[in-house]
């Protein structure tokens, strides 16, 4: 068999990227629990699946955010000013950016961060392309992690981080109040727009992570296809399952895959046994209390500004300003 002559030409931080998620899952399945981060899930078919989640009927944030977006984006850019610097963390929906940007006052420049250079790429060709007054860097950063933001333009107004989606809620309450410092640092003098879930009826969480259409399901799923694939690991996706359910006092939603049997998955020559009813957690989706995100936020060094919320007090888009 010829060697494939496709691996010679992938750049090397899909090199980096393939190595640490064989690490990263490498060391879920030997702990106990099993805990695996949920960046992994975005492969193209992940990112394609959770497009498909965000038009779920079940599946709210996605909508209830955008007419968050849509209708407070005057007052939105009344907070923001002229001529700012847009920092994007996780170069994600080119929906949710454009509304922002079509409604600032001569915005200088986007800096969508992303851990999927080929996805960033995309996003800013697109933008390019639309915007010509907007100069558009991508950062190829893994922003759980810490890492630094190109000097700022001369004579660009503020720098705003734009964090939408809920996608804090990711995060384990420690590394997000560590998120929200490093934003702090590196936003100082001009703010972060965050777009995060609220606590609800735990029967409307439920259906938003177990809808009929079972595209949630595929979506946790597809993490042991991409170790298949990209690994060479030999998940049998028949034997796994998905679970995910709200954990009240905890506030939020847990996804696992659920192993429907006894069995031994084999990664990189390590045998990893499962008995029946074992899981890998793959996710945390943490929802919040508007007040209690301004003291996690007031803590991490921002201020408290404005929230706009929908009718139904689904969602929330708060206004942090990085004090000086
Ligand atoms: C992108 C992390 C905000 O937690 O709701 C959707 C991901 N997982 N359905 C969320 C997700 C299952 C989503 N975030």
């Amino acid at each position: 068999m010829s060697p494939p002559v496709s691996l010679a030409i992938q750049p090397r931080v899909a090199d980096e990227g393939r190595r640490a998620f064989a690490d990263d899952l490498a060391t879920a399945l030997s702990q106990r629990p099993r805990r695996i981060s949920p960046k992994w899930f975005y492969d193209a078919e992940g990112s394609r699946l959770f497009d498909r989640i965000c038009g779920l009927p079940e599946y709210y944030p996605t909508r209830t955010e955008l007419s968050i977006l849509q209708g407070r984006a005057a007052e939105i850019a009344q907070q923001i000013g002229p001529d700012a610097e847009i920092v994007e963390f996780g170069a994600g929906s080119l929906v949710k950016i454009r509304l922002l940007l079509d409604a600032l006052q001569s915005p200088r420049r986007f800096l969508p961060i992303d851990i999927s250079g080929e996805h960033l790429q995309g996003a800013a060709r697109q933008l390019r392309a639309d915007y010509p007054g907007l100069e558009v860097t991508p950062v190829v950063a893994d922003y759980t992690q810490p890492f630094e933001l190109p000097e700022r333009l001369a004579g660009a107004g503020r720098r705003v981080g734009f964090f939408p989606g809920s996608t804090l809620g990711n995060f384990e309450p420690e590394e997000a109040l560590a998120f929200l410092r490093q934003a702090a640092r590196l936003l100082r003098g001009g703010g972060l727009l965050l777009g995060v879930d609220l606590v609800k009826d735990p029967q409307l969480l439920h259906a938003a992570y177990n809808d009929a259409q079972g595209v949630t399901a595929a979506f946790n799923l597809n993490l042991l296809a991409r170790a298949n694939a990209e690994l060479g690991a030999d998940f049998d996706l028949q034997s796994f399952s998905h679970a995910a359910f709200y954990n009240a006092p905890l506030r939020r939603i847990e996804m696992h895959l659920v192993s429907r049997r006894e069995q031994v998955v084999t990664l990189q020559g390590q045998r990893h046994a499962f008995e029946e009813g074992e899981t890998l957690h793959t996710e945390y989706s943490h929802k919040f209390t508007i007040d209690g995100l301004r003291a996690m936020a007031a803590r991490a060094g921002f201020g408290i500004g404005p929230v706009w919320t929908d009718p139904q007090r689904l969602f929330s888009v708060h206004w942090l300003p990085a004090v000086q």
